[in-house]
């Protein structure tokens, strides 16, 4: 098999490995467990398997606290069982992305455990600050998790920053030995034959100074996209993954810009191939703040998406298009209906980001149309930062019960509930002999949302999946095709038309649970297109330019 090169046309299926499949039976996820359902990723057609850090690790942030970049975690597995997948998903034709943790390591990290005995050479990897008196860290910033972005050190009399969890202690890039060991790591994945990177929340890498946030900001602004960032990124890119055009990069970019966006993912500013930006799934929160209770802002939703999708082309630069990951709520819950129109709706969603400019990334189950967790106590829950802002809510005098139906909302393991692989006690994830209860509980709904069932329908979302999958491979257009957004301000339809060497594509999509009748000047024709996907057996009903669009009900048109 050989792989793709183009990753205009490839699609990513991103696993969290440690609820994928547990191969021993140890209640955890595990490489071998990967390696097990290969056959399945490549069954959807995708290219890459994007795999979330199995690095040796504490697991207070489930893997993103890196203890050793060049070890497996044991409970993932060996380096053996790594050369196995790798060597496994390549006969497959599937490249490796690993997830690289570059703004922060674990303080558990040989670096972070040196400089904290004095070591000065790697003290000076860390960002080690003096307070501003006695029990004042150096700034007011705050950290994502929620508290103080600052540890303090008595035997130093200082503070180090930690923009994540206090055991993710920030890296200082401005120090060249820093930028160095990263390359190496980078190279030494790259002999191992990985084919994909994924950089973590990489655009907060360069600092900007340590000042107080006025107005008791969060400190965001001083290192968020920094004044170095894209030197960083360039320097990176042509001392490792640059010298090597198979292999594809991507960024996480928190809080990021569109400018800045168009230097990490522009097609000749060698920084990336790709980016993540995250502000179309800011809809459903308040400004920044997440933990709270708002309705989905659908327009806001459209303009955020044809906005990135319009001006990244303009400017040659290129985008992952995604609606969900490890850190995100299920798509269908979120935007979609488990209920009466769950499939419906599943399928609907999917056809709006896979018809777009990008790359498209599945994050395993939602082409299942896996739902959020269904947990009721907060016990249940396992999520560092679900955790502390359960607390934080709290302290801000909201009851339990207000703060638990927030969380219950919002928190990131509504992703990571086990993979739902058949309806057996514990949805396949462990093998049928295992004893050990699964790390967070399986979803009850596994008794209907599954893999085994979803294979064997041939009108499940997997397979809607699949046709979305292989359209991409087989329609030049919406790859390489410009967009047009079509009826920006309709309340209810999400629709757009792409172009490309006199081919036309046209998706049209109604986004909402109601059936709806469209008519007026921006409703396209279609009259001489092929009606190539659906997620009804047929239809819409269109006379006379006026079409009846059922419940979420979306339709792709080519010529
Ligand atoms: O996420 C970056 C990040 O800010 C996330 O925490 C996410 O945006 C936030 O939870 C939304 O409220 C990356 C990883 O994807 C995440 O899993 C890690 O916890 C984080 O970085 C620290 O490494």
């Amino acid at each position: 098999m050989t792989f793709t090169t183009d990753f205009h046309k490839a699609v990513v299926y991103q696993i969290y490995p440690k609820s994928f499949a547990d191969s021993n039976g140890d209640g955890l996820g595990d490489l071998k467990g990967v390696i097990g359902k290969l056959d399945y990723i490549a069954g959807l057609g995708a290219d890459y398997i994007w795999s979330t850090p199995f690095f040796v690790s504490p697991q207070h942030d489930n893997g993103y606290d890196v203890a050793d970049y060049y070890d497996v975690d044991p409970a993932y597995g060996t380096m053996d069982d790594v050369d196995e997948l790798i060597a496994e998903a390549g006969k497959r034709g599937i490249g490796l992305m690993f997830d690289m943790v570059f703004n922060h390591v674990s303080t558990e990290h040989e670096w972070f455990r040196k400089a904290m005995a004095g070591d000065p050479y790697y003290k000076r990897f860390f960002f080690f600050r003096k307070g501003k008196g006695p029990g004042v860290p150096p700034t007011n910033w705050e950290s994502k998790f929620g508290g103080p972005a600052w540890r303090y050190v008595p035997e130093f009399d200082e503070w180090y920053l930690h923009l994540f969890d206090p055991t993710q202690a920030d890296l200082d890039w401005e120090n060249p030995d820093v930028r160095h060991a990263v390359q190496d790591i980078v190279r030494f994945w790259m002999s191992k034959g990985v084919r994909g990177f994924r950089f973590d929340v990489i655009n907060l890498i360069s600092k900007a100074g340590f000042e107080d946030d006025p107005d008791g900001g969060d400190g965001r602004a001083f290192y968020t996209d920094g004044p170095r960032v894209h030197e960083y990124l360039r320097e990176l890119n042509e001392a490792t993954f640059g010298t090597d055009p198979g292999i594809i990069t991507v960024g996480e970019m928190s809080s990021t810009s569109m400018e800045q966006c168009y230097r990490y993912a522009g097609a000749d500013t060698h920084e990336l191939s790709m980016v993540f930006s995250f502000h179309h799934l800011k809809v459903d929160f308040m400004g920044n703040e997440k933990w709270v209770l708002v309705p989905p802002d659908f327009g806001r939703l459209k303009r955020i998406v044809f906005d990135w999708q319009t001006n990244m082309a303009a400017h040659d630069a290129w985008n992952a298009v995604f609606w969900c990951n490890h850190d995100q709520p299920r798509v269908v819950s979120r935007f979609g209906d488990e209920g009466r129109y769950w499939k419906e709706s599943a399928k609907m969603l999917a056809t709006v980001m896979h018809c777009l400019r990008g790359t498209p990334y599945v994050y395993q189950g939602e082409e299942l149309g896996m739902t959020n967790a269904d947990y009721d106590s907060i016990e249940q829950f396992r999520d560092v930062e679900s955790l502390n802002h359960y607390e934080i809510l709290q302290r801000k005098g909201l009851k339990a019960a207000d703060a638990l139906r927030i969380i219950q909302v919002h928190s990131r393991d509504n992703s990571r509930t086990p993979m739902q692989w058949d309806d057996s006690r514990y949805a396949g994830f462990e093998p049928a002999d295992a004893t050990a209860e699964p790390w967070l509980a399986v979803n009850a709904n596994h008794d209907r949302i599954n893999a085994a069932a979803e294979l064997a329908d041939p009108d499940s979302i997997y397979h809607y999946y699949r046709k979305l999958i292989a359209l991409r491979k087989e329609l030049d257009v919406i790859a390489f095709g410009d967009v047009e957004p079509i009826a920006t301000d309709d309340p209810d339809v999400f629709a757009y038309r792409r172009r490309w060497q006199g081919h036309e594509l046209i998706m049209v999509a109604n986004f909402h649970g109601h059936e709806r009748e469209w008519t007026g000047a921006e409703v396209p024709d279609v009259s001489g297109f092929e009606r190539v996907l659906g997620n009804y057996a047929n239809g819409p009903a269109i006379d006379g330019g006026v079409w009846q669009l059922r419940p979420y009900e979306t339709s792709v048109w080519y010529r």
